[in-house]
Order: structure tokens, then sequence, then C-alpha cells
């Protein structure tokens, strides 16, 4: 395992395809050209989570989001899951939503709508001193592996998706 290229060095890696299925928020469905790469890696007792994205809405600023969900296919909403963490998953030891903005779930694009988001936030471990997230493709173990990445525009609509590999 491993991989790495600019921007996005990881033990997982997902590749973000546009998906453009979410119809959910006001004004959608969008069309997305969201496209890039999350990548994932093991730090302390947790991860650090990592993405280099572009076609993303231009000069944003700590928008949400960019997140794990739980599912394991970008078919639809529902296959992605919503967000992964204690809530589904109590195995994971991590006891508050780590994918919202006062986590640090979120990014922030240049004019030309470009993102490169680190989360890496203590909010990814932890905090009952149990596992937190790792690398592996076990439930058991909170692992990540096989996962959905989704990519969420400023208003919340999902406009990006890969999977943790
Ligand atoms: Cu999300």
């Amino acid at each position: 395992m491993g991989y790495s290229s600019p921007g996005c060095v990881g033990e997982l890696v997902a590749e973000i395809e546009p998906y453009t299925g979410d119809e959910a928020k006001a004004g959608g469905p969008y069309t997305s050209e969201v496209t890039g790469m999350a990548c994932v890696s093991t730090e302390g007792s947790g991860i650090i989570f990592i993405g280099s994205l572009s076609g993303l809405e231009p000069s944003k600023l700590d928008i949400g989001g960019f997140h794990i969900h739980s599912g394991g296919s970008c078919d639809d909403n529902t296959s992605q899951g919503g967000h992964y963490w204690s809530d589904k998953v109590p195995a994971c030891g991590v006891t508050t939503d780590p994918w919202t903005a006062p986590q640090g779930a979120t990014y922030s694009t240049t004019s030309d709508g470009d993102a490169a988001p680190v989360n890496n936030n203590p909010g990814l471990s932890a905090t009952g001193g149990v596992t937190g997230f790792t690398t592996s493709a076990d439930e058991s173990e909170c692992g990540v592996a096989g996962k959905t990445v989704i990519i969420h525009r400023e208003d919340g609509t999902r406009v990006g998706c890969g999977i943790l590999m």
C-alpha cells in the first residue's frame, strides 16, 4: 500500500469524481465538475485527511465540507451514507461528529476553484481513549478503507464523491 502525488500523500486514496445526483437542495441538481483526490494516513491515535481538488465554487473561505461518509458506493445519497463516526460505529470512540465546520471539516478555494484541504483535527482521534479512526477496512477498528469521501458545495449539496482504497 501507499500512494503519493503532489499535494496528496496517503496510505489510502480516493479518486474524486463529479456527483450530480443530489437534488435535495433548492436550485439543484447542480452541474458538477469536481475532480481530484483525497488521501488518508495514520497519525497518532487517528488519521490525517488531505485533499487536492478542483472544479469547486471559486474564491470561497472555509465552506463545508470535505468529509468521510459511512457508505461504500457513490451511486446515490443513500449508498454514500451520512457522516462516519461513533454515531453509527461505536467502535470509533470518536464521540463528537468530526465532519462539521466547527471541527474543521471545511475547505477554501482559489479564484480558479481549486482547494487543498488538510484535516488533522483532534476530532479525528478518539476522545475517550478507545481507538479513533484507522486506515483498515474493518468497522470494528473504525477503519475508513472502502468508505466514501464526499465534497459538498457551500449550501451543502453533494457535488463530488470517491471511495477510499
Ligand atoms: Cu458530508
